[in-house]
Parts: C-alpha cells; structure tokens; sequence
C-alpha cells in the first residue's frame, strides 16, 4: 500500500492534469466566440465544481490502468489515464451540482452549494449541462483516433442514463409532500443505491481502465466486465450505504456537506433499519416526524436511530459488506489472475473507502 505522503504526490501530479484541461476547456471556449464575461463564469464552473472532493473515481483510474501494466506509466499514458479520470469527474459534479438542487442541499466539500451562490441559483441547471458537455469535448479531442473512442462513449452515456434512472427512482421514492413510510424496504433502497451510485462511480473507473488497456468484452460467462461489475456493484453498494449512514451521524465539518435526508424524506439505510427494528411507539415516532421540513422532527427520528443502536448496527453491516467484498476479490488467484484481472484492482478501490469518515 502507498504511504501517506506518496498519496499526497499521486494527488498532486493527478490535480495538476486539472489546470491543463480546464485550460483547454476555456481555451475551446473563448476560440468559440464567447465574451470574456461568459468564458470567466465559465472557468468559475469548472474550478467550484470539479477538483474540490475526495478524487476516489479519478484516481482509480490512474490506479487501475497502473495495475493492469503492471509498470510506471509513460508520461503520455499517465495523460490520457488521468484525463480520463477528470472527466470522471466532470461526470461527478454535472450530478452533484444537479442533485443539490433537486435535494435542497445546503453546503458541498465545505463550502455553499453551487446553486446557492449568488448571481448563479438556478442557471447551476444549465452549468450542469456544461460540465457533461465538457466530457465528450474532451474525450473526441484526445481519443477520437482510439479503436476504443466507441467504448469510452458507450461507457460514459450507459453509466450516465443508469444514473439517471437511480436518481428517478430515488426522487419519487421520496415526494415532498406523501411521506408513506411503508413504501420503504431495503429491495427498494438497494435498487435505487446501485443505479444512482456504484455503476458510475465504481464500475465506469474500472471499466474505462480496462477499455484503455484493450481488454476486450467477450460473449458469455467469462466476460471481464460482467466479472469487474460482480465485485464493483456490490462495492459500489456498500459505498451508497456508508454515504447514507454519514449523512446521519457525521460531523458536517468533516463531511463537509449537512445531511438532508430525513428532512428529504428519503429512502436511505438509516430509515429502513430504524422501520426493521422499531417498537410501535418508535414507528408512530418515525411516522410522524420522518420527511417533516423542521429541525426539531429531524432530532427526534435521529433520537429513534440512537435508540434502536443504528451505530452498532452500521458496525456490524461494515464489517460484513468488507468480508464479503475481500471473499469476493480472493476469488481471483493470489499472484495471478481472473478473466485479466488482478486483486490489486479490486483491494486498491476497497482501501481507499473502508471505514472512511467522509
Ligand atoms: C448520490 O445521492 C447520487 C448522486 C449524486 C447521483 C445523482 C444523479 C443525477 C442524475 C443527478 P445523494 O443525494 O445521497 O448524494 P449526496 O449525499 O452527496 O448529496
Ligand atoms: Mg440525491
Ligand atoms: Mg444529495
Ligand atoms: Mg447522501
């Protein structure tokens, strides 16, 4: 595993592929015709919104593609690796500038959420657009030639629509104004988890790698894409879930985003453990103060989750989501591989999110 300070320089070298491409971007911009007015609220866009998080989905990218050469990375591989991975990113913000509205989010990576800053509000919706855009720009100007120019597409606009319709199911999950508690179950929260989170932050990392180091899908059961998605998606789950559980319990200062989702009345973990376990008296209590616009029924739900020990509870879920994802990941040979694949790829995406804090 990398010591802390070489993760510190991965993240550096990777942070300073941003300032090349959001160059590029604004360049394409301004060549367009734009006012200079235009290409700075432009450039605002991309430098609030893209390079401020955790960086998880970007550098997997670098990391896989690492992996699967198993060597150091020519200075034009590391490029193209890491411009891969921005436009991870890119995809990353264009949902989460896009998703703070349609959840009333407050704050975002410690600081006001784009959409409330003033001179923006709601023309974040069509900036949202912008940072999709961005994507495809990017990608026709640096992979066009590639014989796999096809498969990055169909990656991005696949994971992209599957987003999609996790995050429709995750919107009429919760209306605004019905909150019916018994429409909840976990069926319906694991669903919704793993079209709007694991396929395109855990499997399009992964598969985008793959895709740049030719390894091809093959028809039937030893596909390596059906293989990474087998341990990815429950990955990608178990992320979803930690997600969930931090939106409850974690410090805003540290999460650096204030938890909606009691508030939001929305299908999360915490909510479907809390119906699992509650007494009739805790449910009346769930009842009547889950999805209510007000801070004191937010206290009082997260008053029933101590109750019923919801820590403890997400304890013991952690620890047997990770044993199932490492017995997972040890299906593949210790030294060797499985349809192409190493553990090295799967372990290096686990190590970077277990017991994370934020
Ligand atoms: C995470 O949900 C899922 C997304 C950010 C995908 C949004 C998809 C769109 C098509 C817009 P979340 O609301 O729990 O995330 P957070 O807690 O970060 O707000
Ligand atoms: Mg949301
Ligand atoms: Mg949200
Ligand atoms: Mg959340």
């Amino acid at each position: 595993m990398s010591s802390p300070s070489s993760k510190a320089q991965q993240r550096a070298k990777f942070e300073q592929v941003f300032t090349v491409i959001r160059d590029e971007l604004v360049a394409h911009h301004a060549a367009a015709g734009m006012p200079k007015e235009a290409t700075e609220y432009f450039k605002q866009v991309l430098d609030y919104n893209v390079p401020g998080g955790k960086l998880n989905r970007g550098l997997s990218v670098v990391d896989t593609v690492e992996i699967l050469k198993g060597r150091t990375l020519t200075d034009d591989e590391y490029f193209k690796a890491a411009l891969l991975g921005w436009c991870v990113e890119l995809l990353q913000a264009f949902f989460l500038v896009s998703d703070d509205i349609m959840d009333s989010s407050v704050t975002r990576r410690g600081q006001p959420c784009w959409y409330r800053k003033e001179k923006v509000g709601l023309i974040a919706i069509n900036d949202s657009f912008l940072l999709e855009g961005a994507i495809y720009y990017l990608l026709k100007k640096h992979f066009r030639q590639e014989q796999y120019y096809v498969d990055l597409l169909e990656l991005f606009h696949d994971t992209s629509y599957q987003t999609e319709y996790g995050q429709l199911l995750d919107l009429i999950t919760a209306p605004e104004d019905v909150v019916d508690l018994d429409k909840f179950s976990l069926e319906r929260h694991r669903l919704i988890v793993v079209y709007k989170t694991a396929f395109y932050s855990f499997y399009l990392p992964v598969a985008l790698a793959m895709r740049v180091c030719n390894i091809p899908s093959i028809d039937g059961p030893s596909d390596p894409y059906a293989f990474a998605s087998s341990i990815l998606i429950p990955l990608g789950t178990y992320f979803q879930i930690q997600d969930d559980f931090l939106d409850f319990s974690a410090p805003p200062e540290i999460l650096g985003k204030i938890g909606t989702d009691i508030i939001d009345n929305k299908c999360s973990w915490c909510i479907n453990v809390a119906l699992a376990h509650a007494t009739p008296a805790q449910r009346a209590v769930l009842d009547a103060n889950y999805g209510q616009k007000n801070a004191e029924s937010e206290a009082k739900v997260k008053e029933v989750y101590e109750q019923i020990g919801i820590r403890e509870k997400y304890a013991k879920y952690e620890e047997s989501a990770y044993k199932e994802i490492i017995s997972l990941i040890e299906t593949i040979p210790a030294q060797g591989s499985k349809e192409g694949l190493k553990r090295e790829v799967f372990k290096s995406f686990v190590d970077k999110i277990y017991k994370r804090q934020k």
